[in-house]
């Protein structure tokens, strides 16, 4: 028997090469290895504003990147949050197992809340919960994320015993998996803030559907020092940060990376980079333009993904809806 992992990503702007190399790249890679169900989590996107037509646009988008970028549909799941209702039942059900000081504890939170104030809504405190029910619905394994989720998960797995302990064994206690580099790629224009998709700041991301023209001037003017050495350095995070997607994307060693470009200016670095990125996109942004062309082909593709996956959620459902003693 496979292994299951579970990983989601939010439809709440455009995929960067951040969420490409640090999320994206590896699911495509451990789908064969892998029983694999990845989750277009619009209940999660909706714990902040959104507008309505963009939200359903970009659901659709995601997905056809998610699969444009290599997933396959037919060897991997999948599938939008809300089409499974389970996840928000789930959600309410672990809430009461939840105590309120895990919860607080939750940097997450406290940095996203501190942008909003007074308009924060009680689901984004709540946003942990939801995300535990949907990795504990599907007895998952392994939970492919960036460093900035490792808590929720977590209490993911804290949740999982919790309930386990009173209840007997329920749910298979889960664990997060961190990519060892390209885990954090930083901002274009600020190297000291991550590359993100809701940071609406122009120059900080390349965005997976980006133009050639707008992928070369966003690298041309990427912030870098006023040395001259080329080296893999996190004390120099701009020009670190290139040098990391220039290694991402080439799959070189650092040490033929540094060899290459010794005596060269950032100029050539940039240049070459720029290239690099665009030869790259360029295969994922014309399968993305295939599959697009019928725009109900998608949607098709999503409700396939869903009837996979719901009769495990319905089954762990139906179970812990037995053990508390419900209905
Ligand atoms: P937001 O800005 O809305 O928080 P995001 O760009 O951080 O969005 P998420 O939807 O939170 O993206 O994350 C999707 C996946 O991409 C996660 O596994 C996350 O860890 C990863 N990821 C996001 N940003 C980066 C980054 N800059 N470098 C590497 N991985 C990233
Ligand atoms: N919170 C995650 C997205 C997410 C997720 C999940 C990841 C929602 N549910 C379950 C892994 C497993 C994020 O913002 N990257």
């Amino acid at each position: 028997m496979k292994k299951r992992v579970f990983s989601g990503i939010q439809p709440t702007g455009d995929l960067h090469i951040g969420n490409y190399l640090g999320a994206i790249q590896h699911w495509v890679k451990i789908q064969h290895e892998y029983d694999c169900i990845y989750c277009v989590v619009d209940l999660h996107a909706i714990t902040i504003p959104q507008d309505p037509k963009t939200l359903k646009a970009k659901i659709r988008e995601v997905a056809g990147l998610l699969i444009a970028s290599g997933i396959d549909p037919q060897i991997a799941s999948v599938f939008v949050q809300s089409h499974v209702h389970e996840h928000s039942e789930l959600t309410w059900i672990l809430n009461c197992y939840i105590p309120m000081g895990w919860m607080r504890r939750m940097t997450q939170f406290k940095e996203k809340s501190q942008k909003q104030r007074e308009e924060v809504s009680t689901a984004l405190f709540d946003y942990p919960a939801l995300m535990a029910a949907d990795i504990l619905l599907y007895n998952t394994d392994e939970v492919p994320v960036g460093e900035d989720q490792k808590q929720h998960v977590e209490l993911a797995r804290d949740v999982a015993q919790r309930f386990n302990s009173i209840y007997g064994e329920t749910f298979t206690v889960p664990r997060a998996v961190i990519a060892k580099t390209g885990a954090r790629i930083m901002g274009l224009d600020d190297p000291t803030q991550k590359m993100s998709k809701s940071e609406e700041q122009p120059g900080r991301a390349i965005n997976l559907l980006d133009s050639p023209d707008d992928i070369r001037n966003k690298i041309m003017r990427a912030t870098t020092d006023s040395l001259r050495e080329m080296r893999f350095d996190e004390s120099r995070p701009g020009i670190n940060n290139l040098l990391v997607i220039y290694e991402q994307f080439t799959r070189q060693a650092r040490e033929e990376i540094e060899a290459r470009f010794e005596g060269k200016g950032y100029v050539d670095l940039k240049r070459e980079l720029a290239e690099v990125v665009v030869e790259s996109l360029s295969p994922v942004q014309s399968r993305y333009r295939e599959l697009t062309a019928d725009p109900q082909h998608i949607d098709i593709l999503l409700a396939e993904g869903a009837k996979k996956v719901r009769p495990t959620a319905e089954k762990t459902l139906a179970l812990v809806k037995e053990r508390v003693g419900l209905g």
